[in-house]
């Protein structure tokens, strides 16, 4: 089932958020940094611990950690593609963030998760586009998997919930 709500994602009671993170998995500003603060600092620690092993985190590539002090248990760390006109393939690695995410959290026995908007903020991916890529390869995982039983689009700004409630 997908859920469309507006809010902030470090409110939401599931088993796993979603973070837009970037590749060195330090923190920084946006849902990152709300995330970060408001979890406290054992999600950065166990950064650390995946940075020392695998050096940080790939474009279009998801890591899992503790939700830490968050409502959330686990926080998947993904890094969604900075914009660059959309002729670098920022579409193909936006879309597998929402994949690798999905399929990590089947892989550690996540039933319900969240997702904030990947890349639209800081990262300036066209937001309309965006949408159109997260809802496609949600319903597409969805389609061909039992043990996910929720996942929640969490927009924070207008812009995004009024694309996202268009499209659903
Ligand atoms: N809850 C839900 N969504 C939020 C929240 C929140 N508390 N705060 C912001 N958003 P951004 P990016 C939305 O910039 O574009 C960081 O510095 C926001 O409205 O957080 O992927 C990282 O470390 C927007 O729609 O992420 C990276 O360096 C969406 O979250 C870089 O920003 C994503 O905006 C990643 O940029």
């Amino acid at each position: 089932m997908i859920t469309l709500v507006q809010g902030d994602i470090t409110k939401m009671k599931v088993d796993a958020i979603v973070n837009a993170a970037n590749s060195s998995l330090l923190g920084g500003g946006g849902v990152d940094g709300a995330i970060h603060r408001a979890g406290g600092p054992a999600i950065l620690e166990e950064c650390r611990q995946i940075r020392a092993r695998q050096g940080g985190c790939e474009t279009g590539e998801a890591v899992i950690t503790t939700g830490g002090a968050l409502p959330a248990k686990k926080v998947i760390h993904t890094v969604g593609p900075v914009w660059n006109g959309g002729q670098k393939g920022e579409p193909e690695l936006l879309a597998n963030c929402y994949r690798n995410s999905l399929q990590l959290a089947v892989d550690n026995g996540i039933k319900t998760i969240a997702f904030p908007n990947i890349s639209t903020g800081i990262y300036h991916f066209p937001k309309p586009d965006a949408a159109s890529i997260a809802i496609q390869e949600v319903q597409r995982f969805l389609a061909n998997d039992n043990n996910l039983t929720e996942v929640l689009f969490v927009c924070f700004d207008d812009e995004n919930y009024s694309l996202y409630k268009e499209r659903l």
